[in-house]
């Protein structure tokens, strides 16, 4: 009884506590924290009766505690202890004596560390008390639309329908009792390994010797209700095809910051509000990875990805559903990185060059952050044979959180368009269809944000904690400010986020002007005039050149496509040419509030993007966003995103059935195929 008291209500108590003492350090946060409902809050840990549960919630409440608890399962070999969950939380929460009986050591699953004289059953377990009641508190918050969606559909949590498969040897996924579930069938060896050794390929959770699956055949199932917004009717679709639809490659691209389990590790504080069962990387990889393949993404860029998650785990189990990954691990100490993955059956690799933005002497450079950016080329379907269509750049960061430090995140994202520059040009010195995706820690409208989405910014005297727009987060804003140049010209980028290098073989031709500059005055008015006083020499001096039709009347100073337009000439000024604009417009019409993607803190904001290339409409407005136009490639549609109160009522993030705190992007594309 008292540890029950303790547990319930005191240490939910103390930690709600700390965590105001801890986290909520601003006005600002006790502001939200208190317009917030009790509710919520009583909700973090404790759990709260008196509010009904429909009674879908309870049947599938009831259906996700019988069915073996959100993905958890019990190897009755494991030893305890081996895997690590966030330290501070967990001892805290053990000290219940039920928690205790039930801690995650007893339920985890590190199946390397298990006692190999034992057989290795797997045994379905129920949820722990806490977690049980902490999943019931977080349904019965749940608002109104959140369970409409509970009916029919897929929910979002890590259910399981069948019988744990049985642990095999290290033969991929041999067993018979996956196959025949038709959801099982994407991830059969069948299709996993066409083309490609297995030999040699470290599989998910295979360890000496051992292999444990991934409980693949669970049903992804989604409670925070996420809607589809369909925007081909928006698109502007080649009129050339009667089939309009027929003549875009239509892909889908994923952006996910998966939270790092080293991150959870080394800042417990953040995730007090967490039950630690969920916050076990064994839960919460098995919830990200079917949210991935529900999803099912074309391109898959990836931030917070752990190093030796990526190789022993994820990248083994997404190559089995037929990704190809690159990962850029950041550079120092830091155990996390950057993964681009894409279909090998949609895409074929042109080129992949890692970023690392850390340059040894540069102060304004010396953070470990990193950027991926990829050429891939789309793979037609052959009855398209005789059909072109253009390569696509994705590019994938992480750039630096401190909020306080804009002027580091600025020069990390020009390092990473200069990238995307040299990557992204095609011969003909235009870019190829672009998409940039990544957690930039700025929200939309900020200084950051307009940099992208308007191709400009005029930086100079800006203090470096406004560069975010991360205001709620700066305890104490320094009063560092952007000076010009905002990076040494020894980094080799031009104001224009170009490699000077690049620029610079123009120059060592000796030639300042580009020869379309030039040609421009062949025809120009004052050149057509004949000078009075010029001596006439019949055939010679006599003749007025003909202006062709297409030639421009007036001249046009600035050569678009002439890089020579990107150096210095606006001092305090930064520019880059790539035309992007975000497939997310940062509020939900319906909801009359902004989209959020994380929540630091309890804080909803959108820090993560995909950023795709388009065609920017004319706008006298300067100071507002820039207007774009769909251009090669269209978006055609978008996962939409969540309200903040939506994710407080569902315990904020990660919970038990978002596995990060970081919700997930995802939209869809068509990129135009043309005739040859
Ligand atoms: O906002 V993030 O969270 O994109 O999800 O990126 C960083 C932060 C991530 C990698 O550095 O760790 C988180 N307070 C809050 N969050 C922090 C802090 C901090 N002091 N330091 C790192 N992160």
């Amino acid at each position: 009884m008292i540890g029950t008291v303790l547990c319930y209500v005191l240490l939910p108590l103390v930690r709600l506590l700390r965590a105001f003492q801890d986290a909520f350090f601003t006005c600002r946060k006790n502001v939200l924290l208190a317009k917030s409902p009790t509710a919520h809050l009583d909700g973090l840990c404790a759990p709260v009766s008196g509010k009904p549960v429909s009674e879908e919630q309870q049947a599938l409440l009831q259906q996700w505690l019988e069915e073996g608890a959100g993905g958890l399962h019990t190897n009755e070999s494991a030893s305890k202890g081996t895997e690590k969950v966030s330290a501070v939380s967990a001892a805290e929460w053990r000290e219940g004596p039920e928690l205790l009986m039930t801690s995650l050591s007893d339920l985890n699953i590190s199946p390397q560390s298990g006692d190999q004289e034992q057989p290795q059953q797997m045994v379905q377990t129920e949820l722990p008390p806490g977690l049980q009641e902490f999943v019931e508190t977080t349904l019965a918050n749940l608002p109104a639309e959140g369970r409409e969606a509970l009916g029919d559909n897929a929910l979002w949590a890590a259910v399981r329908t069948q019988a744990d498969p049985p642990v095999v040897d290290a033969a991929p996924l041999s067993t018979e009792v996956w196959i025949e579930d038709p959801a099982v069938l994407a991830w059969s060896p069948a299709q996993e390994t066409e083309g490609i050794s297995t030999e040699g390929v470290l599989w998910p959770f295979q360890n000496a010797g051992q292999f444990q699956p991934l409980p693949l055949e669970i049903p992804y199932h989604e409670i925070l209700w996420r809607d589809w917004e369909d925007l081909s009717a928006q698109a502007c679709i080649p009129e050339q095809s009667s089939e309009a639809q027929g003549s875009l490659f239509e892909f889908r691209v994923m952006s996910y910051n998966i939270l790092a389990q080293d991150l959870i590790e080394q800042t417990p504080h953040l995730y007090m509000h967490c039950h630690p069962d969920i916050l076990n990387w064994s839960y919460r990889l098995t919830n990200l990875l079917q949210e991935i393949q529900h999803w099912d993404p074309d391109v898959l860029c990836l931030q917070e990805v752990q190093e030796n998650h990526f190789w022993e785990q994820l990248e083994p189990t997404l190559m089995m559903i037929g990704f190809t990954c690159i990962y850029k691990r950041r550079t120092g100490r830091k155990t996390d990185g950057c993964a681009i993955c894409y279909k090998q059956s949609r895409f074929q690799l042109i080129s992949a060059s890692p970023v690392e933005y850390f340059r040894p002497g540069l102060d304004i450079l010396n953070r470990d952050n990193v950027g991926l950016v990829l050429l891939l080329q789309p793979l037609l379907p052959e009855t398209l044979g005789d059909k072109a269509i253009s390569p696509l750049c994705v590019a994938n960061t992480h750039v630096l959180y401190n909020p306080r430090r804009g002027d580091i995140k600025l020069v990390q994202m020009a390092l990473l368009l200069a990238e995307i520059d040299k990557t992204a040009k095609m011969a003909d010195g235009n870019y190829c269809p672009i998409i940039l995706c990544g957690d930039l820690n700025s929200v939309p409208d900020s200084p950051l944000y307009r940099f992208i989405q308007n191709g400009q910014l005029y930086y100079h005297g800006m203090p470096a904690w406004k560069v975010s727009g991360q205001e709620e987060l700066c305890q104490n804003p320094h009063q560092r400010k952007l000076l010009t140049p905002l990076w040494p010209s020894c980094l080799g980028i031009t104001d224009g986020c170009q490699y000077a290098a690049l620029c610079q073989s123009k120059k060592s031709d000796r030639r300042k002007y580009s020869r379309d500059f030039l040609l421009q005055f062949h025809y120009c008015d004052a050149a057509c005039e004949r000078p009075a006083d010029l001596t006439l020499l019949e055939g010679v001096t006599d003749a007025i050149p003909d202006r062709p039709a297409y030639w421009p009347k007036e001249l046009t100073v600035m050569n678009n496509t002439d890089p020579e337009r990107f150096h210095s000439r606006y001092p305090g000024n930064i520019q880059h040419g790539l035309n992007l604009t975000s497939a997310y417009s940062h509020f939900l019409p319906e909801r009359g509030c902004p989209e959020i993607t994380t929540m630091p803190m309890g804080v909803g904001a959108t820090v993560d993007y995909i950023f795709y290339s388009a065609k920017p409409i004319k706008n006298d407005r300067e100071e507002c966003r820039r207007m774009f136009r769909d251009g090669a490639l269209k978006l055609l549609g978008r996962l939409s995103l969540l309200s903040e109160d939506i994710l407080w009522s569902a315990n904020g993030l990660p919970n038990p059935f978002c596995s990060s705190d970081h919700l997930c992007l995802l939209a869809s594309f068509g990129l135009e195929i043309s005739d040859f």
